[in-house]
């Protein structure tokens, strides 16, 4: 299948994150892509330029309050001296707009850089940089071309791209994710003549900004299998099993922490039926690759047969398909791991006829 490719995703480098109060290094790295990239040119992957998508992919699941936001705030971060003094160099947020303030009253924009950047952001851990504003919306554009050549004919596309998005809803951002790359690739589907769609979430973590973006619209169906947010994982507030969404279009499977393959690719196949039977015309697979066994940022144990055969599962729905990357962390293995997804996939679909 068409790999999409854009090297804008290096303009983002969040530089570490900010945990409990302390800057650490993260894992969220641009050699992400390329460790991707390396593998999949090793297995002889056809490469696609991404290709600069308008501005309406974006709003069609963002606010254009967020978006205005992560347009311009390194530029005022900048501009407020603020890498000088207190010597910060990437936008952090001190104070968060909690709901609780407001007694009802509608809260104001902030004024102050500083006091702005919580009220988009809801964790420490996604810094913004010079190129992040750049690079996420290289994202985009790489997922929406994916979709693009799924609606001109190709029976499944691969945006290999980063930073990842399955954490963004459409007024806040977190877990190293800034647009919600996945969603525009579901909303592009629907507005090039796919009635319903499905996304299905793979990645280790609750796809909580995608379950939040479609949760009053029946025609995009979304399901999500990760590691039990009850268990002490990220995103914590949710992605329990009882999130149905208006209408029933949303699906959680929690998995608990040691989970390996039987388990967990019985989830991923019980979510593609469950979007079968519901009729859905075309499915977009939110690819994280962190359930592996050794990545560092989850504790479950999937191995790469494990990923193969999930991917077979979802290629025997024999929908037309738009993979986007998401998490994976583990660099040393996670470019293999995509390419047996995304072979599994192939198989299934062969499978299939
Ligand atoms: C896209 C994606 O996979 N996002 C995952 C974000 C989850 N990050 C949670 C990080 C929790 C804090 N990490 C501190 C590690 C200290 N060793
Ligand atoms: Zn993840």
């Amino acid at each position: 299948m068409p790999v999409v490719w854009s090297d804008d995703h290096r303009l983002h480098d969040p530089g570490g994150e900010v945990w409990l109060g302390v800057r650490i290094p993260g894992t969220e790295l641009p050699e992400r892509a390329e460790r991707i990239r390396e593998a999949l040119t090793a297995d002889g992957a056809w490469f696609v330029e991404a290709e600069p998508q308008p501005d309406d992919a974006v709003a069609s699941v963002h606010d254009a309050e967020l978006t205005a936001y992560l347009a311009g705030a390194w530029d005022a971060w900048e501009a407020a001296g603020l890498p000088d003094d207190p010597g910060i160099d990437r936008v952090v947020p001190y104070l968060f707009p909690h709901p609780d303030l407001f007694s009802g009253i509608a809260p104001r924009a902030a004024t102050s850089v500083t006091a702005r950047a919580g009220q988009f952001a809801y964790d420490t851990m996604t810094l913004i940089g010079p190129g992040t504003w750049e690079g996420a919306r290289a994202a985009v554009d790489s997922a929406v071309t994916a979709a693009n050549l799924v609606l001109d004919g190709e029976r499944a596309a691969y945006a290999c791209t980063r930073p990842p998005g399955h954490h963004v809803t459409r007024t806040c951002f977190g877990g190293s994710c800034y647009l919600n790359n996945t969603a525009t690739a579901a909303a592009r589907l629907r507005a090039g003549g796919h009635a319903t769609v499905a996304v299905v979430d793979v990645d280790a973590h609750h796809g909580n900004g995608t379950q939040a973006i479609f949760w009053d619209d029946p025609t995009v169906l979304t399901g999500s299998v990760h590691v039990d947010p009850a268990e002490g994982w990220f995103p914590h507030y949710l992605g329990f099993e009882d999130e149905r969404g208006v209408d029933g279009s949303n699906r959680n499977a929690v998995m608990a922490p040691g989970s390996g393959d039987e388990s967990w690719v019985a989830a991923v196949s019980e979510l593609g039926a469950w979007a079968a039977e519901a009729g859905v015309e075309a499915l977009v697979v939110a690819l994280g690759v962190d359930a592996a066994e050794g990545d560092p940022e989850s504790p479950l144990a999937v191995t790469p047969a494990g990923f193969r055969e999930a991917g077979r599962a979802l290629g025997r729905l024999g929908l037309p398909t738009v993979v986007v990357q998401e998490g994976g962390y583990d660099l040393d293995t996670l470019g293999g791991l995509v390419l047996e997804v995304l072979t599994g996939i192939e198989e299934g679909a062969l499978e299939r006829g």
